[in-house]
């Protein structure tokens, strides 16, 4: 009898236990998986781990994770449009109404947009992905035999007149070898097509998601996006959606600024805003709060774009938008999670960027002399991994088709 009592304990233990044993198993080797991603610097590395099912939902779920959208500026607290939409207009009536704002967003937009009919231009189009915003496709100028993209808005939701004018603005004045360049504008019916230079490469964040990147990449994406920050501050530009997202890259390895929907133009007048606008993860702790700031948010953003080249992901980038407010007041400036696994360059750098502090936080000017960046890589030598990660997404598509 007790020996069969004993039987029945130890078969119920030992059921028990390994049902225990093979949960911690699977959540020890899906946070190895993530962790330990493919590294990208040659091809041959870039491959995924042996695929086994487990793998796959890991893969599946790298893959399908999505940026957390930009959040807009709401007409209720919003600012006056970046560059006053017509003359005579004042740019300080903070109370216009959102109406009056979106007719004088449409007004800036007849001002801009060419005549005529962009389906006889270009040809051949391609979804490339698609956003809150719209859709953007690959196209081909018929004239010149260039390859561009099109971002196509709609133009019937709440403030989208005022946001496509001020990214066509932005754009279009502000012209650097590190920012996605402007070619042409037209206003089909209730919609706003965008034409810019295609970058080949994609999203930096799309990079991200197939290869690893070592530190002298990290030092020349950085180097690269502060040259264009750079050129925008000391033009009086905020860009105020910094993530890597938003940064295009080309097979030749170029690194450009892109989607300045959000972006501010200061003026002598008004040489700060306080509008809550941006990504939450990305946000620095002045904009969650409101408060007034300058072009330094951008470098904030930066140092939270370096984190996710580190470790794949923005801190708190899968919270709720309040909970990332919350985290972001309450812990300070994020982190490294295993802060000895890199260089005291990197470690520095971030520490420079993510100064909760505005008047402490390096500006991009004195960033672009820190060792970490000097140091970088050139960027040409990124042409190799921005190949190698299109392979590694070129094979994700295989296998999804397969
Ligand atoms: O949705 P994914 O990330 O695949 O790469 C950008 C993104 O693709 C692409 O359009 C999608 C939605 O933003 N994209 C945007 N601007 C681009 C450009 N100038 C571009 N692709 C190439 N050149």
């Amino acid at each position: 009898m007790i020996g069969q009592v004993c039987a029945v304990v130890c078969t119920v233990f030992s059921v028990v236990y390994s049902g225990y044993y093979l949960t911690q198993l699977t959540r020890h080797l899906t946070r190895g998986w993530r962790q330990a991603r493919p590294l990208g610097s040659t091809a041959g590395s870039a491959a995924p781990l042996a695929a086994s099912v487990m793998e796959e939902e890991a893969e599946e779920e790298q893959r399908n994770i999505k940026p957390p959208a930009a959040v807009p500026p709401q007409p209720e607290h919003a600012e006056p449009p970046a560059r006053p939409p017509a003359a005579g207009t004042s740019c300080s009536s903070a109370a216009q109404q959102p109406k009056m704002r979106e007719e004088q967003g449409l007004k800036t937009l007849r001002s801009i947009a060419s005549l005529g009919q962009p389906m006889s231009k270009y040809t051949a189009f391609e979804e490339l992905g698609r956003g809150g915003f719209g859709a953007v496709y690959k196209a081909l100028d018929t004239s010149s035999g260039q390859q561009v993209a099109i971002k196509i808005m709609s133009l019937e939701e709440d403030m989208s007149e005022e946001l496509a004018a001020n990214e066509i603005l932005a754009m279009r004045d502000n012209r650097n070898p590190n920012i996605v360049t402007y070619l042409d504008s037209y206003l089909v019916d209730a919609e706003l097509w965008l034409a810019m230079e295609f970058m080949d490469g994609g999203t930096l964040f799309d990079v991200l998601r197939a290869v690893y990147l070592e530190e002298g990449q990290i030092g020349a994406v950085c180097r690269e996006c502060l040259q264009g920050l750079h050129f925008l501050h000391s033009h009086q530009v905020i860009h105020r959606d910094i993530k890597s997202n938003n940064v295009l890259v080309g097979m030749d390895g170029s690194v450009k600024l892109g989607d300045f929907g959000l972006c501010a133009q200061l003026s002598p007048e008004r040489s700060k805003r306080s509008s809550s606008v941006g990504t939450p993860s990305w946000m620095a702790r002045e904009v969650v709060r409101g408060e007034a700031y300058g072009p330094k948010v951008d470098i904030w953003s930066l140092g939270i774009m370096g984190l996710e080249m580190v470790e794949g992901e923005a801190p708190y980038q899968r919270e709720a938008r309040l909970r990332v407010f919350e985290l972001i007041e309450r812990n300070g400036p994020p982190k490294l999670q295993h802060p000895r696994h890199h260089s005291a360059l990197l470690r520095d750098f971030l520490r420079c960027c993510l100064q909760a502090d505005e008047d402490r936080r390096w500006s991009a000017q004195e960033l672009l002399q820190h060792p970490f960046v000097t140091s970088g890589n050139p960027a040409s030598s990124l042409a190799a991994l921005i190949i190698s990660a299109k392979q590694v997404q070129e094979d994700w598509r295989g296998d999804t088709c397969a």
